[in-house]
């Protein structure tokens, strides 16, 4: 099964327009996690099979969803920039073992109590040194999970260190918000 995932567009619809039609006949689900800040009747959101909600929509879409053992979220409601022991507890009330996340504008793929947690980064901008945005492309075999990070703009898989800057990043906001 192959999956498109993105997040935290907030507004730039050039790259949304992009991705989807660069991607919708190639995947079996397209996913946003949120802060698309567009209208449940914009045409582009429309061409994702789930769109949750973020702090930054006014459009009542859903808090989360289960697709096939895999939780969506934006990731607000269970604050994630504290950790993932909220989400943990959503994921094991749901049985799954894969959730996809935004809002952090930070690109990770992580594993904690046997249950993987992905942000796709920010279509627009990631926090991070080197200035772009990210989504994720995933495959997923018999819970064998494959992670691609893509470029927002150019659609090249992104290198490892970003991903360590990323945990780098919100180990300090951790730091931070104690
Ligand atoms: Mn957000």
């Amino acid at each position: 099964m192959k999956l498109l995932v993105v997040s935290d567009s907030h507004l730039y619809k050039d790259h949304l327009q992009r991705v989807v039609k660069l991607y919708r006949s190639q995947v079996n689900y397209m996913i946003h996690c949120g802060d698309s800040s567009l209208p449940l009747d914009n045409p582009y959101i429309q061409k994702f099979d789930i769109v949750v909600r973020g702090n930054h929509d006014d459009a009542p879409f859903p808090i989360y969803q289960v697709l096939q053992n895999i939780c969506i979220t934006h990731g607000h409601y269970y604050d994630v920039y504290y950790g993932y022991d909220k989400l943990i507890q959503l994921c094991q009330e749901h049985d799954c073992f894969l959730c996809l996340h935004g809002h952090t504008h930070v690109p990770t793929f992580q594993k904690h109590q046997n249950i993987y947690f992905l942000n796709p980064g920010s279509l627009m901008m990631n926090r991070g040194s080197y200035g772009y945005g990210t989504y994720a492309l995933i495959n997923i075999q018999n819970k064998d999970i494959q992670v691609e990070f893509r470029h927002c703009e150019t659609d090249e898989v992104c290198h490892q260190d970003i991903l360590d800057e990323g945990l780098d990043l919100l180990e300090e906001f951790k730091q931070l918000l104690k």
